[in-house]
């Protein structure tokens, strides 16, 4: 059993609960399935779906709870089972657009501390994907962390360690192998008590197996390294595990795609050296391609800079910009709906009057 501490609870959502709904009590999620939830609470484990109220005022997917969030909910009597009767505001949240074509942001994890971005070195990094994975978690208000996983099947980490730094910029980088152990304890030392963790990265870097090093015991489910099944994933739900006295962590199953939902403040800070260097282009709005005096242009010359960092960071730029009009087309389309919602009752009310 935990307390409300042990699962990461603190003055933020404290204060949201000074007025209690009738006979609910915190609980936060811990997995979610289809349209029903898990909630751990110092009374226990329930299982929980979300009052018809609640449903019906969600604006969004993301309206509705997910794993990480902190709840308001009411037991029901004689039954390990709740009905969730509100969510509390998130303190930061790790997001993405759904994947395919709908655009809806989907909460990957609500009410994070630190983002631990997998990658393993027994394969070709993709340098690419972490710019992109370390801008989406700038944007959620927790720390990246970047683990890179199976050192011990490498054979020059120390040179691929530099080339990841490179790419970013002030962002712990630590080597690690669930295999061995190795850098685990580092990594132990970033995640102190009460702080939530959430493990992301592509399937089969070692997300499950590093979780399994921190909690000392085979909770998670890893890839049989005889099965013959590359592709498929091994974790297929995001779930939340406690590590004894220290933090909670949140595991999920391999991502295909990430794309950004809303990498605001995010992608500056994923990319904070080349807007530092853009200070001094000698034009503000320099676009960093063919103007005179670019200090941008001039990094790539010197080698201080690879070319290919900066056709990311304008990649990830048009991406944000095309989403976001993509969201506004999405909110204007929520505003006709309503409207015509409100014409239409206005007239059946008329028409009522009328008889
Ligand atoms: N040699 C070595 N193998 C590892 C290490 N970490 C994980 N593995 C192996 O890599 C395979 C995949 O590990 P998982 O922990 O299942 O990977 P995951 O990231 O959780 O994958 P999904 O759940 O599919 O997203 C397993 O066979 C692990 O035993 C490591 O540090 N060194
Ligand atoms: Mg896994
Ligand atoms: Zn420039």
């Amino acid at each position: 059993m935990y307390s409300l501490e042990d699962l990461g609870w603190g003055p933020f959502f404290a204060t949201q609960t000074e007025r209690l709904p009738d006979g609910a009590t915190p609980m936060r999620v811990a997995e979610e399935q289809r349209s029903a939830y898990t909630l751990w609470s110092p009374d226990g484990a329930f299982e929980a779906v979300v009052a018809g109220r609640l449903l019906h005022e969600a604006k969004g997917r993301d309206d509705l709870p997910a794993v990480g969030d902190w709840l308001l909910a009411r037991r029901l009597p004689g039954e390990p089972r709740a009905v969730v009767e509100r969510r509390l505001r998130r303190r930061s949240a790790l997001s993405r657009k759904v994947a395919g074509e709908r655009t809806d942001e989907q909460i990957m994890a609500a009410n994070i501390d630190v983002v631990c971005v997998v990658a393993s070195l027994n394969r070709e990094l993709n340098l690419r994907r972490l710019e992109r994975y370390l801008a989406v978690t700038w944007d959620s208000g927790a720390t990246p962390v970047l683990i890179l996983n199976k050192v011990d099947l490498s054979e020059d980490p120390q040179k691929i360690l530099r080339g990841v730094e490179a790419v970013a910029p002030g962002v712990e980088v630590l080597a690690t192998s669930a295999a061995t152990g190795e850098g685990v304890e580092a990594l132990r030392t970033a995640l102190a008590r009460g702080r939530t963790a959430v493990f992301v990265g592509s399937s089969g870097v070692g997300k499950s197996s590093i979780i399994n090093r921190l909690i000392e015991r085979e909770t998670q489910d890893v890839k049989d390294i005889r099965a013959d099944d590359k592709g498929r994933h091994t974790t297929t739900v995001r779930q939340m595990l406690v590590l004894p006295g220290s933090a909670v962590v949140i595991d999920t199953p391999g991502l295909r795609e990430l794309a950004i939902w809303d990498a605001g403040e995010g992608l500056g800070q994923a990319f904070a050296d080349i807007d530092e260097l853009a200070g001094s282009c000698a034009f503000r709005d320099c676009s960093h391609g063919a103007e005179p005096d670019c200090a941008v242009q001039a990094a790539i010359d010197s080698g201080d800079l690879e070319s290919g960092r900066l056709a990311s960071y304008r990649k990830l730029q048009r991406e944000q910009t095309f989403i976001a009009g993509k969201k506004d087309q999405r909110l204007r389309a929520q505003e006709e709906k309503r409207w015509r919602q409100i014409a239409r009752d206005t007239r059946a009310r008329l028409k009522s009057r009328r008889r």
